[in-house]
């Protein structure tokens, strides 16, 4: 069932760039991204050599999450421009060959949007059913603490029902209480939404990421009622054993493929985040007989470093976890399924500062996380900025941040009176949303290139260094380091589809596996240390292998069955294992 040369996909060969539209490129002067800005920066997309970009929200939204707050899904918020500048963007990005995949966020939508406005209306709307409406716990009076229909947290803090006193009734929020939860037991809710797609599809786009998909399908008891979840920290209980991977999750994503995909799957990119997903659920989502999508973002190794009060609580990293959850995604995914490949998004500090050293090993520590991860079979993603090695944002005071979730998660940290305010600030410095969303930093003036007005949030000051054009300029430089990795994958078919082994489960401090392919095979190696590392390569490397990639001018040598790699050294070698 493995892909093969003759059957693999053309997304087994391809890289995905991530556009967060309201950091990339300012082109009005308003301080915020938008298209016109992109179409300024297609040419640096076309010269990094990836082959999809995939947009974070660009529909109408009154941006209470950034746009994932979405009030009409047919039309482009006027923030980023309009219809007319998206689909020069898409003919642009097109006339360069690369593909263009939506954001799809069908869990919830905005309370502004007009389904939702008429379903709070009252309750015999007829879109009443399109959420979910409850009244409040048996025996309680609406509004009075602990009335909740469930004892549900949100993912962003507080509880996840909001009550409409108009009705009486709370409606279900697993974000923010402008992000109400579709309701997908209703199929006029899924009809809607898939004609939606077919709409986008028409217009010309290329596939979907897909927003927290598994959180689309509820556990519904017969008579309606959904169950409180465990309590395991906090008066709140957990929503995912009521929420995640739901009883009808395959059966509507199935179905939607054969509503939506059916007869043009085949040039598409249909790509699910998936927190809390497994990897038996992975083999579920991605095996293609079963007609579900491409492939899911697994969360399992940007969990590690989270500690016991959660993300913002994080702990250090052990070296060792990762490559353990690794091995077993490249397992799980070998024969049947695929994988994505990443390490950072708009929702996850940025890699070269949260399991590399973003200060004097800032260059060599970004180029090794790249090799290893793309060296992985499965797509990479690069989000916007991970090219040119940007970092976190090391904020110092409140007032830099603009996330909904930090900011509530300070609120209510502050109300339950759990951490000091130092610790809150360093929990956001390590772990918020924003770190990846300060402006990308093209050149070193005094915006970074990214506006000529006031930036919605604060450019990186180390921009006057850390810069798309000092990268352009430095062959050494992480952004032609990734340049040559997207090649690598167009051109080796090793990388794509050869057989992972990993190598070394038990060493602290350095990454290793190979891939194989008829008789080609790759050596990969990545030390995670800022002092020299000395391991041992399995039997047949020495010498006379080729050296493929590497992120210091003279590659580490092989020897006696060893090699030593420098402070954050990052090797590809390629040899043939007969002939
Ligand atoms: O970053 C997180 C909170 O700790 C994640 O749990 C995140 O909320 C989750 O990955 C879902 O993310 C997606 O849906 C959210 C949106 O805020 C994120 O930006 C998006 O990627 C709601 O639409």
């Amino acid at each position: 069932m493995t892909f093969t040369r003759e059957d693999a996909p053309w997304w087994t060969t391809a890289v995905v760039y991530q556009i967060y539209p309201r950091s990339f490129q300012d082109g009005d002067g308003d301080g915020v991204g938008d298209l016109r800005g992109v179409l300024q920066r297609v040419d640096h997309l076309a010269e990094l050599g990836v082959d999809v970009v995939w947009f974070s929200p660009l529909y109408r939204s009154p941006q209470d999450d950034n746009g994932y707050d979405i009030s009409d899904y047919q039309d482009v918020d006027p923030l980023f421009g309009t219809l007319e500048d998206l689909d020069e963007v898409v003919a642009a990005l097109h006339a360069r060959g690369i593909k263009v995949v939506m954001d799809l966020v069908v869990n919830h939508t905005s309370d502004e949007h007009p389904w939702f406005v008429e379903s709070r209306s009252s309750t015999d709307n007829p879109k009443r059913d399109w959420y979910w409406w409850r009244p409040p716990r048996r025996g309680m009076t609406a509004g009075e603490p602990g009335a909740e229909p469930t004892n549900w947290g949100s993912f962003f803090s507080g509880p996840a029902w909001e009550l409409d006193e108009a009705t009486g009734e709370y409606y279900l929020h697993l974000f923010s209480r402008k992000q109400p939860d579709l309701n997908w037991e209703n199929p006029e809710v899924r009809q809607a939404v898939y004609a939606m797609m077919r709409w986008w599809l028409d217009r010309g786009v290329d596939g979907f990421r897909m927003d927290v998909i598994n959180l689309i399908s509820k556990v519904v008891g017969e008579d309606g009622s959904l169950k409180d979840g465990p309590v395991t920290h906090g008066a709140l209980g957990d929503a995912g054993p009521g929420t995640n991977n739901g009883p009808r999750l395959h059966e509507f994503l199935h179905e939607m493929h054969q509503e939506v995909f059916a007869g043009r799957r085949e040039s598409l990119l249909l790509v699910g985040e998936t927190p809390g997903a497994t990897v038996e659920d992975a083999v579920l989502f991605t095996d293609p007989r079963r007609e579900e999508l491409d492939m899911v973002f697994t969360f399992e190794h940007v969990g590690l470093d989270h500690g016991p009060g959660g993300k913002f609580d994080p702990e250090p990293l052990d070296l060792r976890d990762v490559k353990a959850t690794m091995a077993r995604w490249q397992a799980g995914l070998q024969d049947v399924g695929w994988n994505s490949l990443y390490w950072d998004n708009h929702d996850q500090p940025r890699i070269v500062s949260r399991f590399g050293d973003d200060g004097e090993y800032r260059r060599e520590s970004a180029t090794m996380l790249a090799t290893v991860l793309h060296l992985h079979r499965g797509t990479p993603y690069v989000y916007q900025g991970e090219e040119l090695g940007m970092t976190n944002a090391h904020f110092t005071s409140l007032d830099q941040y603009r996330d909904i979730e930090s900011l509530r998660y300070v609120e209510h940290a502050r109300a339950l009176g759990h951490a000091s305010e130092d610790q809150l600030l360093a929990g956001l410095a390590a772990m918020g949303r924003d770190n990846a969303r300060t402006p990308v930093q093209w050149d070193a003036s005094p915006n970074a290139g990214f506006t000529t007005g006031e930036p919605w949030i604060g450019v990186n000051p180390n921009h006057r260094t850390v810069n798309a054009e000092a990268e352009r300029a430095d062959p050494r430089s992480v952004f032609h380091h990734y340049r040559r990795l997207i090649e690598l994958r167009h051109t080796e078919p090793a990388v794509a589809l050869g057989d992972f082994r990993m190598l070394l489960p038990e060493h602290p401090h350095v990454y290793g596996f190979t891939r194989t392919l008829d008789d080609v095979q790759l050596l990969v190696l990545g030390s995670f240390s800022g002092e020299e590392q000395t391991v041992d390569v399995p039997d047949g490397w020495d010498e006379t292998a080729e050296r493929v990639l590497g992120n210091y001018d003279v590659a580490a040598a092989l020897g006696g069955g060893a090699v030593t790699l420098r402070p954050w050294e990052a090797l590809v070698l390629r040899r043939r294992t007969s002939g």
